[in-house]
């Protein structure tokens, strides 16, 4: 969620608070029940704010069809009324502009709700102007043993990344660190058609195989009418693979030999992966039309089997390669290792697993309430009392979402996947499986839908190509290291320089990358060029910035 808000429009409203409220301990306003989900005695009102993730949407509009529950009335509401006595509204809900313009609206006069998700730049903010809950004593008393577990499968960069001085004002929302590993997707059955039976085991052989698949017709129909890959014009999401296989990371901080952190676009490994992409351009390897195909454009290419080769998310085989599948039966996806271009193992960049992070407004008197939220919603969705049928997955996908967060554990493809594998090798029974694992496998094995098979059951096993396997093999590879990575250097909060100029440097960035893979701009002088505006128009401070908070 990124919001406009002026540091200034926000020291504006600080004369207003009411500043004799900072020595009272907000534990003296607790009138409930023992425990991490003790109820109120009295029902506590909580005024919220939900932002409407756009694919959730249409199941909340499905879910009101089946059973007549809305976002205001479901039973993550009736839940926290029933077993906390907390009654939720929304002063605000939607999505998209016209959301956070409201939002920022209301930030900027200072009408905030009393518990709300906010994402690190607005956070800052509003600790820095004293708006928000200290929530370190109230965490370390109420955050039960399964929150603790659940912000811990994130890394220790999850606490960090909200920790300012030694406290934390707010608690990390987690996702999955590990759903940012960008995977190489291969159609196995081209592979057999060009004749290649085994995984690349060099970057050499990644692009000779490119190349097969642009000028060998894999798909047979006598056109020369194939790419060597699909790709989208926000170029990270596809190429951050292609770019660690030659130790190059264009959109992330990472550490340099002296041991600064530098931003990965402008260093000088990015050249020879750069230059391989102009020359693919060049020889009519990459769709022309890329710098026009966003994200969901560019899924056509994959749909309609003009490239075989995939390289992105574990989730886009239900959004890229499904389609592919169903207009082709033929088809027959499945995960690469990403070679090396290097004599080292390639070394892989993810990003921190925080979609954003739950504070409590300093005018709210039961700051714990956020806390014990958090604990419920955790506990529902995965905890020994919990019941994930009915919070996670009941009639429509994404229900774990019509609740007030957006959170889900960093292990949630994780374990369903590894408790699949379990059950297909006979060390498990089906019947032992519970919550996220037993929905999973009536996906994956049950209903046998093609893409949760490639992503966490079993490849089909008529190839004769080597090499390839689930999406979810991999996921456990990263987990247990067997996978290289880092996370992105740079997390948390914005610094000074970078809340004004970030984002203009990151379309310089963009823009670049776009001209020298379409050939508009050489990636020799051109770079350097590039790397020494980036540098003056901000980006030597940013850096600056960076190191000091996050270097030894
Ligand atoms: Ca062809």
């Amino acid at each position: 969620m990124k919001r406009v808000l002026t540091i200034s429009m926000v020291f504006l409203l600080i004369g207003s608070l009411v500043a004799c409220r900072k020595d009272e301990d907000p534990r003296d306003n607790i009138d409930a029940e023992e425990g991490y989900l003790g109820k109120y005695v009295d029902t506590l009102n909580v005024e919220m704010i939900k932002y409407i993730d756009p694919t959730a949407s249409s199941n909340l509009a499905r879910l009101t069809s089946i059973t007549g529950e809305t976002l205001e009335d479901n039973r993550w509401i009736r839940g926290f009324k029933n077993d906390l006595n907390i009654q939720i509204t929304y002063s605000l809900t939607g999505s998209g502009d016209t959301f956070l313009t409201q939002w920022s609206g209301k930030m900027a006069t200072g009408d905030l709700p009393d518990v709300f998700q906010v994402g690190y730049a607005d956070y800052k903010e509003l600790l820095e102007a004293d708006l928000i809950w200290d929530l370190t004593d109230v965490f370390d008393e109420y955050a039960s043993p399964l929150l603790q577990s659940i912000i811990a499968e994130g890394g220790d960069e999850v606490m960090d990344s909200v920790t300012v001085d030694g406290k934390i004002y707010g608690v990390p929302q987690v996702v999955s660190q590990y759903d940012s590993y960008k995977y190489l997707w291969i159609r196995r059955d081209w592979m057999e058609q060009v004749g290649v039976y085994d995984a690349p085991q060099t970057a050499d052989d990644l692009i000779e195989l490119m190349r097969l698949f642009v000028e060998e017709d894999p798909d047979q129909n006598g056109q020369d009418d194939t790419y060597a890959f699909s790709l989208s014009n926000d170029l990270w999401h596809n190429l951050e693979g292609f770019f660690a296989m030659y130790g190059a990371y264009p959109d992330s901080w990472v550490l340099d030999n002296d041991g600064d952190i530098v931003l990965g676009a402008i260093q000088d490994s990015i050249k020879e992966p750069l230059q391989v992409l102009q020359t693919m351009y060049h020889d009519g390897w990459i769709n022309p039309e890329f710098i026009t195909l966003d994200y969901s454009k560019s899924k056509a290419d994959i749909a309609n089997g003009k490239a075989g080769i995939f390289m992105g998310a574990h989730y886009n085989a239900s959004d890229f390669l499904l389609p592919s599948k169903n207009n082709d039966p033929e088809a027959d996806w499945a995960v690469f290792p990403w070679p090396s271009a290097t004599d080292s193992t390639v070394v892989h960049q993810l990003e921190l697993g925080v979609n954003s992070i739950l504070v409590a407004n300093k005018d709210f008197p039961n700051p714990e309430a956020a806390v014990k939220m958090l604990n419920y919603y955790y506990e529902m969705l995965y905890g020994e009392t919990g019941d994930y049928d009915t919070f996670g997955n009941d009639q429509v996908d994404l229900i774990w979402a019509m609740g007030p967060f957006f959170s889900y554990r960093p292990t949630i493809n994780l374990v369903p996947y590894q408790d699949i594998q379990k059950v297909l090798n006979g060390e498990m029974n089906v019947a032992d499986l519970q919550g996220a694992s037993l929905d999973y496998y009536e996906s994956t094995i049950i209903e046998q839908k093609y893409d949760w098979k490639i992503m966490f059951g079993e490849l089909p096993d008529n190839s004769v190509v080597s090499g390839g396997q689930t999406a979810g093999y991999y996921l456990e590879q990263l987990a247990n290291g067997e996978i290289e990575y880092f996370i992105n250097r740079f997390y948390g909060e914005p610094t000074e320089s970078m809340a004004i100029v970030g984002q203009q440097l990151g379309l310089m960035s963009l823009e670049y990358f776009t001209k020298a893979i379409s050939g508009q701009r050489n990636t020799t002088t051109d770079f350097d060029d590039f790397v020494q505006s980036w540098l003056e128009n901000g980006g030597t401070v940013m850096t600056e910035e960076i190191n000091e908070k996050f270097g030894d």
